[in-house]
């Protein structure tokens, strides 16, 4: 089994620096048939805020308005008790980051370089591994909230292209989706449980306590 994690990891990077990943394709591509849980919810419903506690670190941009505005492909790796945990980004290899500050820093930087310091969204992803003994082997997504009306800075179409990105990820096969939905919003009106619902997956509903 931990020699499949560590395969189905590899073909993962693979796809993501070969530029297979989730976009619109005519003919089903090896990425689509990756598994992975995708972690999906309206904005600043705290998607971010539930991985980071999965994880058990503080290194991901978090906060009000629009903050992830690129797919953040999550792999935990589990290493030996007594190791000292550390990250690696796909883009900076041979870098290694013990200091999770300056991950969430070199996602937010790296971000800016694909979209500029704008609020603009983008399909291609931030692939990050962590290595720590207090995770479990597991790819997590992170992924841009899902929005109702353009704001300034953003193109008219921004609301459909996050719905569609949304859509890319979690109608894979071996997608399981993470419904994130804050506890002060009423369930009948949660983005996530609305997107997960039509494609009749598996969900996992989280209740923050707002305050
Ligand atoms: N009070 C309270 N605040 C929370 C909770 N979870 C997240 N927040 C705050 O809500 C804000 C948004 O959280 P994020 O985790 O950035 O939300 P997100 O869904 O990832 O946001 P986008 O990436 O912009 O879609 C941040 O300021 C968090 O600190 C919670 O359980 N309670
Ligand atoms: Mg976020």
């Amino acid at each position: 089994m931990e020699n499949l994690i560590s395969l189905v990891n590899k073909i993962q990077q693979a796809c993501t620096a070969l530029g297979d990943h989730g976009e619109e394709s005519a003919l089903p591509t090896l990425w689509d048939s990756l598994p992975a849980i995708a972690v999906v919810g309206g904005q600043s419903s705290g998607k971010s805020s539930v991985l980071e506690s999965i994880v058990g670190k503080d290194f991901l941009p978090r906060g009000a308005g629009i903050v992830t505005r690129r797919p953040l492909l999550l792999q935990l790796h589990k290493i030996d008790d007594g190791q000292r945990e550390y990250a690696e980004f796909l883009h900076l290899p041979k870098k290694k980051f013990t200091d999770f500050a300056a991950v969430r820093q070199e996602i937010s930087d790296e971000t800016d370089r694909e979209t500029g310091k704008t609020k603009q969204v983008s399909t291609v992803p931030i692939h990050l591994s962590i290595y720590s003994p207090n995770v479990v082997n597991l790819t997590m997504i992170d992924l841009p909230g899902l929005t109702k009306v353009a704001v300034d800075g953003q193109h008219e179409s921004v609301v459909q292209d996050i719905e569609n990105m949304v859509r890319s990820f979690i109608e894979k096969p071996n997608c399981i989706i993470l419904a994130i939905s804050p506890a002060n919003q009423d369930l009948a009106t949660s983005d996530a449980i609305k997107i997960s619902w039509q494609t009749h997956k598996t969900l996992v509903i989280r209740h923050c306590i707002p305050g």
